[in-house]
């Protein structure tokens, strides 16, 4: 080994004496100008395309994409050295060409969309509708064409170099040569990147959807070729095994009929009304009836529960997809899908969605949110969906002022929304509506802009000589629960304006409506335990030996990561507080039965039929029934009730989940509510 090292020691050294005696780096670039010139272009361009979309400090000074960049080109043009003379230059012209049309194209893609070019997008020209014609007339401006000017340089730079340089004819060995030595380049380089990436970033960039972040740490080309590979594998899994699945799924329906069979004290209560549904961010169930110091955390929401059918033991089934596959388990009554998500991957399946049903009902529908359309594909999906309209970023008012976290703050959003509802509600008869909220989002650290809020504990303690102390302790002030709580206030108080301003423009009336908790805050279970087993006296967590501290364990975290739902009319039609486990695909086949639609192929059921016999499954294969948590990892549970469990029952729900997670998972890939989806896989399949 030792010996080893002292070789590798030694050939170093000769070579870095020799590159300094044969004057290597100076004759290296004399006798590859072109192929550097090209490098540069092509990395200036990108560069020059983050600076123009995104110009931040943080994006000025960032090496990453660069170093990305600089490895993609390298490794690219490392194969101009296999063609002889001219034909090199038309290779690298070619891609010099390719990568400033990518630079162009989402310059352009850019000022309409505030994100970058989707290939997934080409099939969807007839959703982007008015704003497509906008790009059509527009398309490009002084600033997309800037990327031309290093690409005409290229062209300039190759015509006016000697005859010698431009047609040096190099031996066989030496072009391999000159490859190998090239492409090992470019591997090094873009080992020193991928080493220097942080999970989040991978993650990220696996998922594909934060298209601005993955841009600005990898830079354009590794984006659209991740890009281009994230649109191609959706089709690529479909195509193998469809006879299989059509058969498994219809086996799986087989015995399911067309029609609801069933009527309850629910069914077509809500026929005709319209509908809200608000789609509240990362909105947990903790936050409901909790108090600080005796103040509310949500009072409006409170309220709001009083008056109307409050689910208090519901649960979202989210993946990697978060707001994206609660929006697909509330509107299809499927699960998340296995690779990727539904909302990127598979936005062009078909969908039997509430929004179509309701639309088939004679029902205008459309969704609010007031961010980027391209946030989780939202922009093509909604459409997939089945929503008339996307009120997306594009159309609300957004400036300094107005922005909390992420982007336009709730409140702001509502108010906005009630004048779009408004002119809605004029122009159709009866609509169903969905609104997304923003604000309550993660890193929830803009804690100055959501008001006063405390999250201290007022208390007396009693001190070592027994006289008594009233003390404000810090309890969760500084913590990320307490930020939590902090916006969640700040969400509630939006709540209420948007109860209040919907109210006073008498759009509440003949209204129903639907909020849910899309998914949990992701927030650590070291919080939940500091708040289940503080010690004012110390401002720390309790010992465990002390006979009052509470163990928190990760069955506990998984049940405090439920969500509201709430169904609520100003008439008070529906009123009470429902117990049983539920899940977000329960809500579909729930508000069906009120509406007056149905969906054969719900996988969740009307939760007031299923009533506590109910399973809510979890795309990782955990489930909760109202007797007991499971988790599948470890084959290990918790008992919710006082009631012993045998093997069978768990054995059976098991397969229950299996089942029911893998046909929702063909559903979707291959295509299986479309019509024409045998027809779709023969022709992939030949
Ligand atoms: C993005 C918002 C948040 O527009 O809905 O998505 P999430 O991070 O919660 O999945
Ligand atoms: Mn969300």
């Amino acid at each position: 080994m030792k010996r080893k090292i002292i070789k590798i020691k030694d050939k170093l050294t000769k070579n870095i004496k020799r590159i300094r005696e044969e004057k290597l780096i100076s004759s290296y670039f004399k006798n590859n100008r072109l192929f550097i010139v090209f490098v540069l272009i092509c990395v200036i361009n990108s560069t020059l395309l983050r600076f123009f979309t995104m110009p931040t400090v943080e994006n000025y000074l960032s090496i990453k994409p660069i170093i990305a960049d600089l490895a993609v080109v390298t490794l690219i043009g490392s194969f101009s050295y296999l063609f002889k003379g001219k034909k090199r230059y038309t290779y690298l012209l070619i891609w010099a060409v390719i990568f400033t049309a990518i630079c162009t194209i989402n310059s352009a893609y850019y000022t309409f969309y505030t994100s970058f070019a989707s290939v997934s997008m080409l099939s969807l020209t007839q959703y982007i509708g008015e704003v497509g014609d906008a790009v059509v007339e527009n398309v490009l401006q002084i600033k997309d064409l800037v990327y031309i000017i290093p690409l005409l340089f290229f062209i300039y730079y190759y015509h006016h170099l000697s005859k010698k340089d431009k047609y040096k004819i190099y031996s066989k060995e030496k072009r391999i040569k000159k490859f190998k030595n090239t492409i090992i380049a470019g591997v090094i380089i873009l080992a020193v990147f991928i080493l220097s990436l942080s999970s989040l970033e991978i993650s990220r960039f696996v998922k594909q959807w934060n298209r601005e972040y993955i841009v600005m740490r990898f830079g354009i080309y590794l984006y659209q070729g991740n890009d281009i590979i994230a649109s191609l594998q959706p089709k690529i899994s479909a195509m193998f095994g469809y006879d299989d699945a059509k058969k498994e799924f219809n086996e799986y329906y087989s015995n399911r009929s067309n029609e609801q069979d069933y009527t309850n004290e629910y069914t077509n209560i809500f026929e005709d009304r319209n509908v809200i549904v608000i789609h509240a961010e990362s909105l947990q169930d903790i936050a409901i009836n909790k108090t600080f110091n005796g103040e509310e955390v949500t009072p409006n929401l409170n309220k709001l529960i009083k008056e109307g059918l409050y689910f208090n033991n519901f649960y979202s089934q989210v993946s990697v997809g978060t707001s994206s596959d609660t929006e697909l388990t509330f509107n299809t009554s499927l699960m998340p899908t296995q690779n990727g998500t539904a909302f990127v991957s598979y936005f062009d399946r078909t969908y039997i969605a509430t929004p179509s049903l309701m639309k088939e009902k004679g029902y205008y529908t459309f969704s609010m949110h007031a961010n980027n359309a391209d946030f989780w594909n939202r922009r093509a999906m909604h459409q997939s969906l089945g929503y008339d309209k996307f009120y997306s970023k594009e159309t609300y008012d957004v400036s300094d002022d107005n922005v909390i976290g992420l982007g336009l703050s709730d409140k702001e959003f509502f108010s906005q929304s009630i004048e779009k509802i408004k002119k809605i509600s004029e122009d159709h008869d009866k609509y169903y509506g969905l609104l997304i909220t923003l604000t309550n989002h993660t890193p929830f650290s803009d804690t100055d802009k959501y008001g006063e809020f405390a999250v201290t504990m007022k208390t007396t303690i009693t001190n070592e000589d027994g006289t008594t102390e009233e003390i404000e302790a810090p309890y969760l002030e500084g913590t990320k629960l307490g930020n939590y709580f902090k916006s969640v206030h700040y969400a509630d108080e939006a709540l209420g304006e948007f109860f209040q301003g919907m109210d006073e423009a008498g759009l509440l009336d003949n209204t129903v409506v639907i909020l849910y908790g899309d998914h949990d805050a992701r927030l650590p279970k070291s919080d939940y335990n500091l708040m289940n087993n503080y010690d004012p006296a110390t401002d720390d967590v309790k010992d465990e030996d002390d006979p009052t501290y509470d163990e928190y364990d990760s069955f506990d975290y998984e049940l405090d990561r439920k969500v509201p739902l709430l169904i609520w009319t100003k008439d008070g039609k529906v009123k009470g507080e429902v117990n049983y486990a539920m899940g977000m695909y329960d809500v579909m086949p729930t508000i069906g039965n009120m509406l007056g639609f149905y969906n054969k192929y719900a996988l969740g059921h009307d939760i007031f039929e299923t009533k506590d016999d109910n399973i809510v499954a979890f795309p990782n294969g955990n489930w909760i029934t109202d007797k007991i948590y499971y988790n599948s990892q470890k084959g290990e549970y918790k008992l919710l009730k006082d009631e012993i469990i045998d093997e069978n029952y768990i054995s059976k729900n098991n397969e229950y989940v299996e089942k029911l997670l893998d046909v929702s998972n063909k559903a979707i890939v291959f295509d299986l509510f479309n019509p024409n989806s045998e027809e779709k896989a023969v022709s992939k399949e030949n």
